[in-house]
């Protein structure tokens, strides 16, 4: 079997070629990634040359793509500019990464007849009540917020005519808030556990009350590789492991597990359009294809992440003057 995994130098899909690497050993896998400020080649470090190659390029790029895609079996596409808070302060690179990426490559696989799987986000449903009693399921409507989910939701809705239109052997998946090793420093657990590290205190946006369903990264991967291997062409199955908490919760753990007072944070400038709440129900996936988080304690999970953060301190330096920077200017 031969992958194209785009963006696969990033958080989420660099974790996604270590599990294909492990889990399915005899693919051959070609990341294509812009290596954009979000992507970084160390992330594949350790692997294989001979199973695991990186093309360094963009999405966007016609004549690329199309190659690329004419010579693998299967795509999963993971590229894209992926912060909210960048969204708010300059869209554009997410109109051209999210969007016309995302036709570009759909385009070439409809060429190619090559499977395609496309990842998405739960944010591309809007958000629920605090006490809403009904989560996310593939039947909600499509209602997102910011510019970053805006182009994410037109990115599935692209997938979706291609396959009805052109018959496109697609899947979509919609996972949830992520975290683990290697994820960049603008996003809210790496940015609190560096700064703590720093010697900072970590930064609550408004009143902390906003609740995310968190999600190990290896988990997303595994429920990636079923869908990929199991899922129903057409289908959307949404990737969660019951995992709500609020944003004051996880910064109050985060301090305990760092041996701070619990207390220990600022409330900083909200975020404009903040989504109250994400949460997955994820038993489409769980029961048509039989997949399972093996990451059900959060807490030791995020002791995990914390470890690796604290050890790795050269992986997340360079970047983390510039972010600060970033939200310094919005008061955040
Ligand atoms: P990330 O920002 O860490 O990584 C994105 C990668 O895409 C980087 O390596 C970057 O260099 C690359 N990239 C960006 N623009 C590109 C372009 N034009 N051409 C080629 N490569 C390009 O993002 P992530 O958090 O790993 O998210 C990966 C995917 O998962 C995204 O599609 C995102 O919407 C989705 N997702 C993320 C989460 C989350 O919690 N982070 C949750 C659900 C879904
Ligand atoms: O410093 C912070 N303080 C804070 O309170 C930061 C960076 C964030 N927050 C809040 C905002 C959110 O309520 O924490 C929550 C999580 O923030 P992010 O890490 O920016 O994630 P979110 O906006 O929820 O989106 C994430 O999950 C869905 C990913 O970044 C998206 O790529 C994914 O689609």
């Amino acid at each position: 079997m031969k992958l194209l995994v785009t963006g696969g130098a990033g958080f989420i899909g660099s974790n996604f070629v270590h599990y294909i690497a492990r889990e399915r050993p005899d693919w051959q896998v070609t990341v294509l990634d812009a290596i954009t400020y979000a992507g970084d080649e160390k992330n594949l470090k350790d692997l294989s040359n001979d199973k695991v190659k990186l093309v360094v390029g963009n999405i966007c790029d016609e004549a690329l793509v199309d190659k690329l895609v004419s010579e693998t079996d299967a795509v999963v596409h993971y590229a894209a500019e992926s912060h909210n808070d960048n969204s708010l302060n300059n869209p554009r690179p997410f109109l051209d990464t999210n969007i016309i990426g995302t036709y570009t490559l759909i385009q070439a696989a409809r060429k190619h007849k090559k499977r395609f799987h496309h990842i998405s986000t739960d944010e591309v449903y809007g958000d629920l009540e605090l006490d809403d009693p009904n989560k996310f399921t593939p039947d909600t409507p499509y209602n997102p917020s910011s510019p970053y989910s805006s182009t994410k939701a037109g990115s599935d809705l692209l997938v979706r005519a291609w396959v009805r239109s052109f018959g496109l052997q697609a899947t979509i998946s919609n996972c949830s808030n992520n975290y683990g090793p290697y994820q960049h420093v603008e996003k809210f657990i790496p940015r609190q556990i560096t700064e703590i590290l720093e010697g900072r205190q970590p930064r609550l946006y408004g009143t902390g009350e906003q609740v995310r369903d968190w999600i190990h990264a290896e988990d997303h991967s595994s429920g990636v590789l079923v869908i990929l291997e199991k899922g129903k062409i057409g289908e959307t199955y949404l990737i969660g492991a019951d995992g709500e908490k609020n944003n004051k919760e996880v910064v109050e753990l985060i301090l305990k597990l760092m041996g701070k007072e619990s207390t220990d944070y600022l409330h900083v400038n909200d975020r404009p359009g903040h989504d109250m709440r994400y949460a997955i129900d994820s038993s489409k996936l769980r029961t048509e294809l039989g997949w399972k988080p093996k990451y059900t304690n959060f807490e030791e999970g995020l002791k995990e992440t914390i470890a690796w953060y604290t050890t790795n301190e050269s992986w997340w330096k360079p970047q983390k003057q510039a972010t600060e920077e970033k939200y310094k200017k919005v008061g955040q």
